[in-house]
């Protein structure tokens, strides 16, 4: 049988042009290009995957992880920007609640937390389809027709939370699928990012059905910074159930490995999840242009094959992974290492 895929081509209208960082105005890491790599990668393997276009998610499914002022930004954004224009926030307030107006594109930044992560005419329906994708790759799996399956989402959503979008990311998937099933039975989200999932762990922080265990580069170094220590455990109920795992520039495969075996697959294992979520960044690779890890295309089939070890169903969404021309090979090893 082969592995199920989810995408839809129309995810390839977002196209964030540039980013500021560090105050300068530098070429976009999430191009549209990741996405159609990955694709060509897997239609050419096509003993081993079959791609399917998702139907679209119903909205409340997003709303039941994003507050209504966020989405009514993204519908502003589409109204507002001209196609092929982008929409830097550039003012971030921490206050006024009760004054902003989602209507008004100028106060993008309410709901924003950093400067690499523009609005453009398309990026709704191309996050919405994103979100469709994992949706149902999760109705895939939850039908029985197979343990596994790969949502091609861009644009990624780890780093979204409820309130607030940023590193490059707009909806959360892996929480808007955790929200819905966390109902029926307990979800394991295992993110291997580069970056932490910061907008996932602020999602399930205080809950206790949805465990998220994040691996990644030490904040104190790398993005997003303000989150990711190990010292971030979860709050009341959820007071347990959030592990964070950083680890250092340079970090390997064989070390990389150890982590896992040693802290991550244990955790997730005593928690005996129903379904599994593994948001999958590739950043990680060792000639990534942002990432600072050291894995290699070799290291992927071992990742995919211990994770597939646990024998939970899984649901893998795309996340991160900036280095193009290894990026398809990177994604299928990891997916035939899982099988
Ligand atoms: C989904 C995802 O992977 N988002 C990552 C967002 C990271 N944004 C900050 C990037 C900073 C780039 N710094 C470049 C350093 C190059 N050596
Ligand atoms: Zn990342």
């Amino acid at each position: 049988m082969t592995l199920p895929v989810f995408f839809d081509r129309r995810q390839l209208l977002h196209r964030p042009v540039h980013e500021w960082t560090k105050g300068e105005k530098i070429a976009h890491p999430e191009t549209l290009d990741r996405a159609e790599t990955i694709v060509e990668t897997i239609e050419a393997d096509s003993n081993f995957f079959s791609i399917y276009q998702p139907q679209e998610i119903p909205l409340s499914l997003i709303q039941n992880v994003h507050v209504p002022g966020m989405l009514m930004l993204y519908e502003t954004a589409q109204r507002v920007i001209a196609e092929g224009e982008s929409f830097y926030p550039s003012v971030f307030p921490k206050r006024s609640a009760s004054l902003v107006d989602p209507t008004d594109i100028r106060q993008a930044g309410y709901f924003c937390f950093d400067s690499g992560t523009p609005l453009t005419f398309n990026t709704w329906e191309a996050a919405r389809l994103s979100a469709s994708c994992a949706h149902e790759a999760a109705l895939y799996v939850e039908s029985a027709k197979g343990r596994v399956a790969y949502a091609l989402c861009r644009p990624p959503g780890h780093h979204a939370s409820h309130d607030l979008f940023g590193g490059y990311c707009y909806v959360n998937n892996a929480a808007v699928i955790a929200k819905r099933v966390r109902k029926k039975c307990r979800v394991a989200i295992l993110d291997i990012d580069f970056h932490h999932g910061n907008g996932t762990q602020d999602i399930f922080y205080r809950d206790d059905a949805v465990l998220v265990v994040s691996v990644h580069g030490n904040p104190k170094e790398f993005y997003p910074f303000f989150s990711g220590y190990e010292t971030e455990k979860g709050e009341g109920r959820g007071k347990g159930f959030n592990l964070n795992i950083p680890l250092p520039r340079g970090c390997d495969g064989q070390e990389y490995m150890r982590q896992m075996r040693l802290k991550v697959l244990p955790f997730i294992q005593s928690f005996d999840p129903g379904l599994l979520i593994v948001s999958a960044g590739f950043d990680t690779y060792q000639d990534d242009p942002i990432g600072a890890f050291a894995l290699e295309t070799g290291d992927y089939a071992e990742l995919g094959e211990i994770i597939g070890k646990l024998n939970i169903s899984t649901i893998i969404l795309q996340e991160g992974g900036y280095h193009v021309q290894k990026l398809g090979l990177n994604v299928t090893t990891f997916l035939r290492g899982f099988r």
